[in-house]
């Protein structure tokens, strides 16, 4: 399915400040399919490795510190170009240039705690996939 796959997350801060559910019905109002989603912690190690093109950023460190502070809500999304549609329907990542009906804008409340992640090209989402999820924690099945 290439081309049609991406992942998000629903950030710890945004998990905490209960936007769960809200932010599940824009991704369900937007039209993805969710074939995998799932609350977790992550580990240091797995959030290294998640962000590891990132690894000589400045704020390497806090975005890996902070994403590993509490339970986040990881889904798998499917859509015809998932990744660019789901980018749009995310936002800017600095949630103060995001359009204002994007997730981001709407419950981002800083670059870092921009309350979810959209992969950024169909190789991560791809890798990503497999990192957060197990084959049979997927399924493959269509909205009608
Ligand atoms: P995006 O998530 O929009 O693809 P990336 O890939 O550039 O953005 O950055 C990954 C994550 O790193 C962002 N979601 C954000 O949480 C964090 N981040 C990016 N730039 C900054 C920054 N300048 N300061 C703090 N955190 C940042």
């Amino acid at each position: 399915m290439a081309g049609s796959i991406s992942v998000a997350i629903i950030k710890p801060k945004a998990v905490e400040s209960g936007h769960t559910g809200a932010i599940l019905h824009t991704i369900n109002a937007a039209g993805f399919c969710i074939r995998g989603l799932k609350m977790m912690q992550m580990t240091r190690e797995l959030a290294e490795e998640f962000y590891a093109v990132h690894k000589k950023r400045e704020f390497f460190n806090d975005l890996v510190t902070f994403m590993t502070s509490g339970p986040i809500v990881v889904i798998s999304i499917t859509a015809e170009n998932a990744v660019a549609n789901f980018r749009n329907t995310i936002g800017a990542t600095d949630p103060k240039m995001a359009a204002s009906d994007t997730i981001r804008a709407k419950f981002g409340v800083s670059m870092q705690m921009n309350a979810i992640h959209g992969s950024d090209s169909d190789e991560n989402a791809l890798r990503e996939t497999e990192l957060l999820f197990s084959p049979e924690e997927l399924f493959d099945w269509k909205r009608s």
